[in-house]
Formats: C-alpha cells, sequence, structure tokens
C-alpha cells in the first residue's frame, strides 16, 4: 500500500505528502503509516513526527474485558451512536493472538461490515504480537495518526485477561470494561484486576439471566455500573452519556 509513488505516478510518496494526506483525512494515506509504524519503517516515525499531535482534540475509549463479552458488539453500537452525531470513528482492535481470542478477527470484520461503506468509520485490526492481552507496541501511534487525521472519537479494543492489560490506560481517557453476566467474567476480571482500570463498566447480554443480580453486586463496590444488551441497542445512549461525562471530566483517574 505504501508504495513509492502516488495514484497518479507524479509526486513521490515522502513523509510530507503522507502528512499532509493524513491531515486530510486521505484512509489510504492513514492505512498506510499505520503499517509502516507497524512495520517499523522509517516512513512511519517520519510522518508520525511531522504530524501535528500535540493537540489532543479527541476522544479516546478502551474498551476491554473478556473474550465474547460483546466488546465489538458494543463498539458498532457506540460507532452508530456517535455517526449520528456527526463524528468521524476511528476503532482500533487490538487482535489478541493467542488461542483464547483466535477468530476475532473474522468476527470483529463481520459484525462490523456494516460501517465499512461509511467513510467516517475507520477500522483497523492491530496484532498483539506476543504481549499478554495488552496492547500492540504502536497502537499509541496509531491512535496519534487517527487523532491527527481529524477522528473525533477513537476506540481501542483490547482482551484484558493479562497483566499488561494496564498498557491501556496508557493510551485511552476513558476505559470501558464489559463483562458478560453468568460466566464468572466479573470474578475473572476481579483477579485480573480489570475493575481497578475501569472508569465505567458494563455488564452487557443484559437479556441474558442473572444481569440483574451481577449488575446489583457490581454496583454495591464499583461507581459506575451500566447494563446493556448491545446485540439490540439496549443502553447505548446512557453508555454514550457516560463516557462524555467522564471525558468532560478530563483524565480523572478511577
Ligand atoms: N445475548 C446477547 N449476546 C450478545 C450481546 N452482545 C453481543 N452478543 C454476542 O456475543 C458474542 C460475542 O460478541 P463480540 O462482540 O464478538 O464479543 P467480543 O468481546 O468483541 O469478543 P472477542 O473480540 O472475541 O474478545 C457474539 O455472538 C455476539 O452476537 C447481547 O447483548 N446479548
Ligand atoms: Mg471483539
Amino acid at each position: 500500500m505504501c508504495g513509492s509513488s502516488t495514484p497518479t505516478g507524479k509526486e513521490p510518496l515522502t513523509p510530507d505528502v503522507l502528512a499532509e494526506r493524513v491531515k486530510n483525512g486521505d484512509i489510504r494515506a492513514i492505512a498506510c503509516v499505520i503499517t509502516a509504524l507497524e512495520r517499523h519503517e522509517p516512513l512511519g516515525s517520519m510522518t508520525l513526527g511531522l504530524l501535528d499531535t500535540n493537540t489532543r482534540c479527541s476522544s479516546v475509549i478502551g474498551v476491554t474485558g473478556y473474550p465474547g463479552a460483546g466488546k465489538s458488539t458494543l463498539i458498532d453500537q457506540l460507532a452508530k451512536a456517535y455517526r449520528r452525531q456527526g463524528e468521524k470513528v476511528g476503532i482500533i482492535a487490538v487482535d489478541a493472538t493467542s488461542p483464547l481470542t483466535g477468530g476475532a478477527l473474522l468476527g470483529d470484520r463481520i459484525r462490523m461490515q456494516q460501517h465499512t461503506q461509511d467513510l467516517g468509520v475507520f477500522i483497523r485490526s492491530m496484532a498483539t504480537r506476543g504481549q499478554h492481552g495488552g496492547l500492540a507496541p504502536s497502537t499509541y501511534k496509531a491512535v496519534r495518526v487517527l487523532e491527527a487525521a481529524g477522528y473525533g472519537v477513537i476506540f481501542v479494543e483490547t482482551v484484558g485477561v493479562g497483566q499488561d492489560e494496564g498498557d491501556i490506560t496508557h493510551v485511552v481517557q476513558t476505559v470501558v470494561v464489559v463483562v458478560a453476566p453468568g460466566l464468572g467474567d466479573e470474578v475473572q476480571a476481579m483477579k485480573a484486576g480489570l475493575f481497578e482500570i475501569a472508569h465505567i463498566v458494563v455488564v452487557n447480554k443484559g437479556d441474558r439471566e442473572g444481569a440483574d443480580t451481577t449488575v446489583r453486586e457490581l454496583q454495591q463496590w464499583l461507581p459506575q455500573v451500566l447494563r446493556a444488551v448491545a446485540l439490540k441497542s439496549g443502553g447505548i445512549s446512557e453508555l454514550v452519556e457516560a463516557i462524555e461525562s467522564h471525558q468532560r471530566q478530563g483524565m480523572v483517574p478511577p
């Protein structure tokens, strides 16, 4: 994708050209820079250096939780809600390549397909490259590229199964932890320290038995617990409100 020339074949693909295109929201240029960053190619870091990323004006939201809790479905719904507000939405799905989550990538693609015709939504998967459940090394840089490209809302999906998950707090402003009821998710999440980094906890699959109990239990000791049925758009507007309210408070630690 990062060939040596432009579509017209005239302009050389220099960091200056790429940076300019990224700032203009050119999707091919954005993808190209992120790929170069993933591959540690100088073109990536040089372009990033030219992007004016000191002004942090995007809302960067981390969505984490155990495999299958409904993170992608939830992000899909949130993306729709933010699109309705006119925001450009970036989604970075950190693809945990562990045996636990094999197939997540395909699932993400299928579920988020409805956005692919929408130029206002940019979706990118990144591999964790052996990091245990944490972030791909270039995730932070990719977020900065999307910020420079004018994506007002950026979601980072990670699988919160490892101690490295704390990584996410360096990249995002608001951490949403998703649990599904009745699977012991909440116990596992507690053990993994996920609730310690959560600003908002979502009990998704609220249509399932046990959802009420899980919500009630968690509400006893966590400040912000919401119920959602991502599959049916349930609880999404409340979640958007909670995210926006947290964003307004700034980067307040949990
Ligand atoms: N019953 C029910 N099922 C849901 C709900 N939300 C998501 N699901 C289903 O749960 C499964 C997993 O959803 P995903 O959104 O892929 O979950 P995820 O957390 O992104 O999964 P990984 O990326 O593999 O960790 C899918 O089959 C969804 O259709 C819900 O609110 N209710
Ligand atoms: Mg997913």
